[in-house]
């Protein structure tokens, strides 16, 4: 099939409105990971105001829960997987986190700035 130049340009266009949301999106992405049920970085800071994506890598064998009271947030990422956290958008502050299974090691805060 022989493309014509219209079809050509509403496919530039569609790529152009697809890519701009990923891009977006990219910037507002933080990646954590767990090692021996310990956060690495164990602080993350974010924007204010912004909604953010928090990929969390769980290294470990075993699960692990990602909990913060304080964002009433809670999401189980199984052993050797990762999970995706939502947070925000939120007002400047402190708002700590745990790994709900291994409380003892696995700490952290998000630092919203
Ligand atoms: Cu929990």
């Amino acid at each position: 099939m022989r493309l014509s130049a219209a079809s050509l340009i509403t496919a530039a266009a569609l790529a152009s409105i697809v890519f701009v949301p990923l891009v977006a999106h990219a910037a507002d992405d933080i990646a954590v990971s767990i090692t021996n049920h310990k956060f690495e970085p164990s602080e993350i800071k974010i924007p204010a105001n912004k909604r953010v994506i928090i990929t969390v890598t769980n290294n470990d064998a075993t699960p692990e829960e990602f909990e913060s009271r304080t964002l009433k947030v809670e999401k189980v990422i199984p052993g050797k997987s990762k999970g995706i956290v939502r947070v925000g958008p939120l007002k400047p502050g402190h708002y700590p986190f745990v790994g709900e299974y291994h409380e003892d090691s696995a700490k952290g805060a998000i630092v919203v700035e």
